[in-house]
């Protein structure tokens, strides 16, 4: 750092970031013209929103250093959250609330010559994830800086997010996300680099002193080079760091010597082996596919990460016993599993301690989440893969293995059985090793994240492990999302309401401050602002519907919503046959029985798997039934079916506060928690649902009459599907009647569909949609019937939003560094919490 004597001219001109509109205006205009190298003969909407985050991101670059200095001076416990997946979604709008300085963007652009709209319009979405857990990393990391806590995430910098979603003649197409063209929110760091090694051997040998060490040599090293986002707390002083790692060969260039013999393509063939690493997000969400540039992901941002780690740790000089006191890592499901296991190996082979004392340390440091108990996505890697791959933690694991195993066996000596059962290897062939039992027995906590999916891991999956750690390392944190991105800023009329109700917008801040609203629910001047702003919202989708399907759909029908990925367990498929249902059922009516219908408008969106061909094909049925029923004159206004192409977190922004219904009906017992269910509660959206996940606890919250619930319950399900295999399986009459359209060609092909009907009519029916359907349709029924009396219905969605206070991510943070990490907030010793600076 800088000697004393020179720090005055420092302090002298250190930049202060602007607070004005005059001072945001010079600098998007010095932005414009230096770094953009343009003038106000050529600038677009394009430059205007880089010149505009670049205003912004140098008022951010100012809090950020100032936070992370007071961190590092405060040497207390900080938090990492390694999660493989980050789905922020765009950063300037909420970067422009969080300062609170989005009325001073906006009135400094239109002197400039632009609508701040546009501007927003113009970022690429940060689409590093799948979907729920994803983008639950992203609210927390927003949470955890609101809070003051001091905590950063470790990710990977993909070249490519998820994919692109375009709808061609009704099928899904893949175009890759190429999304770094021009990000002004990342900082490249390529003075903190890691060389991290894969494959090679291992060799031990003992010293004078008869001490074993072990070596991992040779092999292939690949460099990580470190990117950091800033993530700014609302309204406060904290701006956190997400640390995201690339790719790229050792030695940084091709081989030249290579290259000048002739041997062009092997010379370039390293780098982009290296580069590959990074380059792209697997687009499987809930499914494990064991591939070999997986685990290398995992390994290269996991050693990536811990060396930053005990880097920084190492500077205070401390007792290694004292990293748990320091440090504490969270597992965003197994994917960092291979955390425990690096750490692990720098304390024995590179410092040297003992395995017990290593163990001991590592044991406390860590924290595993789990986020779902479907078998196809408990990860599991092949033993000789990983052999092959990192021979040394291989070894490290039968060791943790072994132990582990010893001191069951200690603990229930007469039961053999148990020992295969909760062994971190599988005995199958090939071996496997069993990530989340790894993840187990090298954390100090597992939790599941809503009250259900918590239950559950303890009384199926993780069973065994209850019995062997006791109870109370097993534990539940319900999911949580933030308030400041899934309300003030995907809904800024609403939030505005409420804050003129509640006295401002403290909620924002505590959002059991919602309560007041309560009182407001039969106020007839603001059920009617109320009932304005979901109007405006619907017209608002109703609009992006005409202009990406051409389809008409009236904003005064009523919005029945489903976006999510797609997957059978989620029933999109369930869904699209309740839709047939309803237009076999308008199609059977007089014009006189039709007259009485509440229109409907049902809106599906969301990815699937580029292998998953059964989503694929429920992706294409909603898709064939729309172009049937939106052209039928004798339907018209009575029924839309519309299939959003690319449902991401900026387009869910438009979405979720447009709905009048939502769709969370997954068989009960598979959705862990869901958390879009939250969002559209939380937007005054009813929903309706299963008893899974965190639907049961918002019904505990909001109350019975103001949410649908229907179908079995997840402690029935076993039976049913025994009763499939083994007994007689009928049919439920209604959707009977539906697959018989669909035979009949009703909507296309034939053929297209028999996979997803046969699944239900021959084989076992594994997702309960024949066993739920009639219920399902009669609850859709009472949907229609509430729907009809607006004045009760407002009442009920007033209701609900002012009972959501428990689903903030503020909540959940609380719980998680209250429980699990043992850490406090962070602020400036001035006291100012407020984030306005000094
Ligand atoms: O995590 C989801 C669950 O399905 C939701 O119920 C839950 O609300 C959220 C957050 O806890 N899980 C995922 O989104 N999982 C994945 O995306 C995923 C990705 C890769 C591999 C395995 C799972």
């Amino acid at each position: 750092s800088i000697p004393e004597n020179q720090r005055e001219a420092w302090k002298k001109y250190q930049t202060k970031g602007f607070s004005t509109k005059e001072e945001f205006e010079k600098g998007v205009v010095r932005h414009v013209e230096t770094t953009l190298a343009r003038s106000m003969f050529n600038c677009d909407e394009t430059a205007a929103y880089a010149a505009a985050s670049l205003a912004f991101r140098d008022r951010l670059i100012i809090e950020w250093n100032r936070t992370q200095q007071r961190q590092t001076f405060a040497d207390s416990k900080r938090v990492y959250y390694l999660s493989l997946e980050f789905l922020m979604g765009r950063a300037l709008d909420n970067a422009m609330l969080n300062v609170g300085l989005k009325n001073v963007a906006k009135e400094g652009m239109s002197e400039l010559g632009f609508r701040i709209e546009d501007i927003i319009e113009q970022e690429h979405d940060a689409a590093l994830g799948n979907g729920g857990l994803g983008r639950l990393a992203a609210c927390f990391l927003d949470s955890m800086a609101s809070l003051n806590y001091p905590a950063w995430g470790y990710g990977l910098r993909y070249r490519y997010g998820i994919f692109k979603q375009e709808i061609v003649d009704g099928y899904q197409v893949e175009v890759p996300d190429y999304w770094l063209d021009f990000n002004p929110w990342e900082f490249p760091r390529h003075d903190i680099t890691v060389d991290i090694q894969f494959y090679g051997n291992v060799r031990k040998y003992q010293d004078d002193k008869g001490v074993q060490t072990a070596v991992w040599e040779g092999g292939e090293i690949v460099k990580a080079t470190a990117f950091d986002v800033p993530i700014p707390g609302y309204s406060t002083p904290t701006t956190n760091n997400l640390r995201l790692w690339s790719s790229k060969a050792a030695s940084g260039e091709f081989d030249f010597q290579k290259f000048n013999s002739g041997d062009y393509e092997s010379s370039v063939a390293d780098q982009q082996r290296a580069e590959t690493i990074s380059a792209v997000l697997y687009p499987n969400d809930n499914l494990d596919r064991g591939k070999e540039l997986r685990l290398k992901q995992q390994y290269f941002w996991v050693a990536a990460s811990l060396y930053d780690i005990v880097r920084r740790f190492k500077k205070s000089k401390r007792a290694w016993r004292e990293f748990p006191d320091q440090v504490a890592i969270q597992l965003n499901d197994t994917h960092p599993t291979l955390a425990i296991v690096e750490l692990q190996r720098i304390l024995i082979d590179l410092e040297g301690l003992e395995w017990d004392e290593a163990w001991s340390i590592v044991s406390q440091t860590f924290g595993y989440t789990n986020h779902t108990v479907l078998p196809e996505a408990l990860e599991k890697w092949s033993v000789p893969l990983f052999q092959n791959l990192l021979p040394r933690h291989l070894q490290i694991i039968y060791e943790i293995n072994l132990f582990f195993l010893q001191s069951v066996e200690r603990k229930f000596p007469k039961e053999r059985d148990l020992l295969a059962r909760v062994s971190i290897i599988e005995e199958s062939q090939p071996k496997m090793v069993r990530m989340a039992y790894l993840a187990i027995v090298g954390s100090h906590k597992v939790n599941g994240v809503a009250e259900l999916h918590s239950d559950l891991i303890k009384t199926t999956i993780f069973k065994d492990f209850v019995r062997i750690f006791g109870p109370d390392k097993f534990t539940n944190v319900t999911n949580g999302i933030t308030p400041r991105r899934w309300l003030h800023q995907a809904n800024p009329r609403l939030s505005e309401l409420i804050a003129s109700k509640t006295g401002g917008y403290g909620f924002l801040k505590d959002l059991t401050m919602l309560n007041k609203l309560e009182q407001f629910a039969d106020d007839k001047e603001f059920k009617k602002e109320w009932q304005e702003i979901k109007y405006a919202n619907k017209v608002r989708l109703a609009k992006h519907i005409k202009a990406t399907t051409g389809v008409t759909v009236n904003p005064s029908a009523l919005f029945d919503i489903q976006v999510k990925r797609i997957h059978e367990y989620k029933r999109q498929q369930m869904n699209i046959f309740g839709v047939i249902h309803r237009y076999l059922t308008i199609k059977a009516m007089s014009p006189e029985e039709r007259k009485k219908l509440a229109p409907r408008v049902s809106i599906f969106g969301g990815k699937a798997a580029p292998g998953y061909w059964m989503a694929k094909t429920i992706i294409h049925l909603v898709n064939s039934v729309g172009a049937v029923v939106n052209k039928d004159t004798d339907v018209g206004d009575l029924l839309k079916v519309i299939f959003l192409e690319d449902y991401n977190v900026s387009k869910a922004e438009t979405i979720i506060p447009a709905s009048d219904i939502s769709e969370h009906i997954s068989t009960a017992g598979t959705e862990a928690s869901g958390t879009s269910n939250m969002k559209f509660v939380l937007n005054g959206g009813l929903i309706i649902g299963t008893c899974d996940g965190a639907n049961i606890e918002i019904t505990r919250e909001v109350g019975e009459n103001n949410i649908f619930l229907f179908g079995n319950l997840s402690e029935d399900v076993d039976e049913l599907r025994h009763a499939h295999t083994y007994g007689r399986h009928e049919l439920d009459p209604s959707l009977a009647k539906v697959f018989d359209s669909i035979k009949s060609g009703t909507f296309g092909d034939v053929n297209s569909f028999s996979a997803l009907v046969g699944a239900i009519e021959d084989h076992g029916d594994y997702y309960l949609v024949s066993d739920d359907f009639l219920s399902y349709i009669q609850t859709q029924d009472l949907v229609d019937q509430a729907y009809k009396n607006q004045d009760e219905w407002i009442s009920k969605c007033i209701i609900s939003v002012a009972r959501m206070g428990f689903f903030s991510s503020d909540r959940c943070i609380n719980e998680y560094a209250e429980s699990i990490w043992n850490i406090e907030p962070l602020t400036p010793e001035d006291g100012n919490t407020s984030g306005l600076g000094k």
